[in-house]
Formats: structure tokens, sequence, C-alpha cells
């Protein structure tokens, strides 16, 4: 069997544009999310392509520690022998400040970016260190780095996606098992529509007068970070638009 990745949160986005160029790296696939539909046209599109390439879904809320364990325990014991990681689920919801924030969005964050992301990793490293092998990407952001306005728990929950990705990569070294994160700035995704909640005009105004990351700018930095020789490990990627400096500074054209 080639090697296989499982990709949290492949529906869309930066998962999608990333299963797309491990299929074309001949990696077998695991794809995770929750949108059964999404899943299943995701994995038509990439055999389409790529007829060699073996694939796996599986529908779930990783919120839902039940579920993922579920999700994860219905593999066979080939599939389960993952060879990379990439905790890519995740979202913003909401941009407020502390005092009017929404709990229902505070939860949804924490419970997607941190607690999901320690559910299916808890499930995926035993056999990693087993095998003394592998490899996990965390999907962190800019907003791991800094903190900034009306972001309060969405930074929150990356600057845990950090730390957490730290102190994970010291807890698998002993084991050959390579941590890494890659931590965006503006990318566009669905990311800014699914933070406003289906509001396509704020949406868009987050990505007016700049060209931003695309998600296959991402895939193709995390593919760069897998694909690197065993004795080397990529501990960190902060990767921004040309025209962002900043999580705050962004050059526009008027
Ligand atoms: C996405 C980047 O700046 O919107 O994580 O937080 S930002």
């Amino acid at each position: 069997m080639s090697k296989i990745v499982l990709i949290t949160g492949a529906t869309a986005g930066i998962g999608e544009a990333t299963a797309k160029i491990f299929a074309k790296n001949n990696f077998n696939l695991i794809l995770t999310g929750r949108r059964a539909n999404k899943l299943s046209d995701l994995k038509n599109d990439i055999t389409s392509e790529f007829p060699k390439v073996l694939i796996q879904t599986l529908q779930f809320d990783i919120r839902d520690k039940e579920a993922t364990a579920n999700a994860y325990n219905s593999l066979s014991e080939e599939w389960k022998n993952i060879d990379v990681l990439i905790n890519n689920a995740g979202l913003a919801a909401g941009l407020d400040p502390i005092h009017t924030g929404s709990l229902e969005d505070w939860d949804q964050m924490i419970d997607t970016n941190v607690k999901g992301l320690l559910y299916i990793t808890r499930l995926v490293t035993p056999g990693m260190t087993e095998r003394r092998s592998g490899h996990i990407i965390n999907v962190s952001s800019i907003a791991g780095k800094e903190s900034y306005p009306n972001g309060s728990v969405y930074c929150g929950s990356k600057h845990a996606v950090s730390s957490i990705t730290k102190a994970m990569r010291i807890d698998l070294a002993p084991f050959n098992v390579k941590v890494g994160a890659i931590c965006p700035g503006m990318v566009e995704t669905e990311f800014s529509l699914v933070r406003f909640k289906g509001d396509q005009g704020k949406a868009d105004s987050v990505y007016q007068g700049v060209t931003p990351l695309y998600a296959e700018d991402i895939a193709e930095t995390i593919y760069f970070m897998a694909s690197r020789p065993a004795h080397v490990n990529i501990d960190d990627v902060l990767i921004m638009p040309t025209a962002q400096a900043s999580s705050r500074d962004v050059v526009r054209n008027s």
C-alpha cells in the first residue's frame, strides 16, 4: 500500500487542495468532514483524475468525541497505518469584542479547533509511536502568533494549537514522529463566509484590494513539509500574502 494521509476538514478550502496535492503525489487518502455529499463529490473528483489513488471517506463532526472514535475505529488495520495526519479542521465564528461575543461561537471554535484536533490526534498517535514513524502537521494561523481586536477566542484557539504543537513535538520526537505547524495569514477560502455566517459582502471586503493567499499555496507548503527527507522536520511555517505584513497591516489597492 502507498503511504496514507488523513486530512481533517477535507471538504473545502485548504483541506480539499491538500487532498489533491497528496493524491497527485501517490498518497492514499483518508478524507474526513461533516458534509457527506461534499466528501463523496471530492472522492469522485480525485478518483477521476488519479484513478490509482485509494480513498476512504469518514463523515463525522470532529467536535463529537464518540463519533470521531467510531469513525477512526471503522478503518481496517491496514488503513490505520497513517503516515501523515493533517489537522486542518477548524473555523472562525464571529468577529466580536469580548463583552458581546457569542457563547455558541466560542464553543464551536474551541470544540473544533482545539478539542477536535486533540480527539483525532489521540486516536492516530498510538499507531505512529508503535511504528516509530509518522508526521503530524497542524494547521494553525497568524492568529496563533498575534492577537487582534475582536478575535479573542479564535486567536486563543490558534495560540492553543501552536502551543499544543510544540508540546506534541517534544512528546513524539523520541518515537521518531515529526510534528509541525503551518500558520497562514489571509487565505481566500470559505473562511470569511463562515466567520460572517454567510454574509458575502462582509466576506468579500476582507479580500478587497488584496491578492490573498489561495488554498493551493498552503497545500503546496504542507506537501513540502511532508516530503522532506527523514532527518528534516519543519517545526513552524508562517506564510502570508505579500500584501500582508501582520494580522493588522494589509496593503490594499484603492
Ligand atoms: C486566518 C487568518 O488573520 O483571519 O486564520 O485570523 S486571520
